[in-house]
């Protein structure tokens, strides 16, 4: 494994830096899911008759929508059929171990409870309920993690707020300001109104130094020491690494880190976005970002209504159900010792070996090369079929026909072997 370096230029990652007490949870839970929702999610990707394609969140920066039109979105934001029991519920069939949602994305707008602004859930919509408090109590009763997606800095509602340069002059914003009456207090609101939160992530940087970011996560660990804080909170701070959206590494990566990815191409809901992640898509990148020894974060865009795309649903449960039978080979486990292969890529734990074939050989033989331990036995994960095996040196040659699933997108076997590698 190498260190992460170079691939977001903030990150610190020298080994000096003390790993969070909290983080064995975060490195063996694996599979989380972000879901993106705010007004944007009501827009759908079409703004006065105009299709606009790609991040559903940003439409009000493509489409330059004026904050005094923007916030009239809000009179007719009513979710109601928003039903934390459900969403709670695919979580847990989908197999997520944590869930981070969208409190407040760079639209401004607040999907929670919030004293610090009308322009929240509460007070500027005829929705009137607080959903984060449904769900955070939703998630808690089923184990999963929850945590919350904060932009910090960019805030296109406010008029000290980073990055809308189509209301407000940005040579002239008092950041610091923006950050002391807005940002600060509603983290604070966040950290303190939801139960114990697994996660608080963060989002694009800016407008404060290495120092005063060092003061702003102070303030709010104080709050919830057990909390993780993502890298984009910034100067190379933060708990775990995020990689860039849609990034899995090439090669493994030490650490405690996270790919996030769309399930369709947006991350907010768009309504002629139909470019879901199939079930196979989605296991073979679960177990491609294991591989590399982190998690994968797949988000979810609801729309307006508070529905979950039906593809979404589907996908998620259908990947659920292989991870119901084959997690043993994700959850928990580290990068895998032999780098990837013609038919797939490999995890680990102590004694084991995962071998996750994508692509069956055409042959039923797996090789394995440069495998120098003694192997004791190979098995298939699902129904456990025992499987013969050979080495020849270092080479370990596996025959999988006695594996009848040939549809499946990823076979999992596993190796027991003696000794460390
Ligand atoms: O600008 C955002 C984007 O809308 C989305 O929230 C993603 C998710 O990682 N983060 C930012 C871009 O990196």
């Amino acid at each position: 494994t190498v260190k992460a370096q170079g691939m977001e230029e903030m990150w610190d990652s020298s080994a000096s830096k003390k790993e969070h007490p909290n983080i064995q949870w975060f490195k063996d839970a694996k599979f989380g899911m972000f879901i993106h929702w705010g007004l944007y999610s009501k827009l759908a990707g079409t703004w006065k008759g105009k299709n606009y394609y790609g991040s559903g969140e940003w439409i009000m920066n493509q489409a330059k929508i004026p904050v005094k039109d923007y916030r009239k979105i809000a009179a007719d934001f009513n979710p109601v059929n928003f039903n934390a029991e459900e969403w709670a519920q695919l979580a847990e069939d989908a197999g997520v171990k944590y869930m981070v949602i969208t409190a407040k994305h760079h639209e401004g707008f607040s999907m929670f409870d919030s004293k610090v602004t009308g322009f929240d859930i509460m007070d500027a919509t005829p929705y009137k309920k607080d959903p984060m408090k449904a769900l955070s109590a939703a998630m808690r009763k089923r184990g999963i993690r929850f945590g919350f997606y904060y932009s910090q800095f960019q805030d296109w509602y406010e008029p000290n707020g980073g990055r809308n340069t189509w209301d407000y002059d940005e040579s002239k914003k008092d950041y610091q300001s923006y950050y002391r009456q807005k940002a600060i207090p509603q983290l604070k609101e966040l950290l303190t109104n939801y139960g114990p939160l697994g996660i608080v992530w963060f989002d694009t940087p800016g407008g404060m130094t290495k120092e005063q970011t060092a003061a702003f996560v102070k303030e709010l660990r104080q709050l919830q020491p057990n909390s993780l804080f993502s890298s984009r909170v910034g100067q190379g701070m933060g708990d775990y690494k995020d990689f860039g959206d849609s990034e899995v590494p090439p090669v493994p990566i030490e650490g405690a880190w996270e790919s996030i990815y769309t399930h369709n191409d947006s991350w907010g809901y768009i309504a002629h976005d139909m470019n879901f992640k199939s079930p196979d898509e989605i296991i073979k990148l679960l177990a491609n970002v294991a591989s590399k020894g982190g998690n994968l974060m797949l988000n979810v865009g609801p729309d307006g209504s508070g529905k979950i795309p039906e593809y979404s649903v589907k996908y998620l449960q259908r990947a659920g159900a292989w991870l119901k039978k084959n997690g043993a080979g994700i959850y928990a486990s580290t990068a895998g010792f032999i780098p990837a292969q013609p038919w797939g890529v490999t995890t680990a734990k102590p004694g084991k070996l995962f071998l996750h074939v994508f692509n069956r050989p055409l042959n039923d033989t797996v090789l394995v090369p440069g495998f120098t331990n003694a192997v004791s036995n190979v098995y298939a994960l699902d129904g456990a079929v025992k499987l013969p095996f050979i080495k020849k040196g270092e080479d370990l040659y596996i025959n999988m026909a006695a594996v009848k699933n040939v549809r499946s997108p990823n076979t999992v076997l596993v190796v027991e072997f003696r000794g460390t590698p």
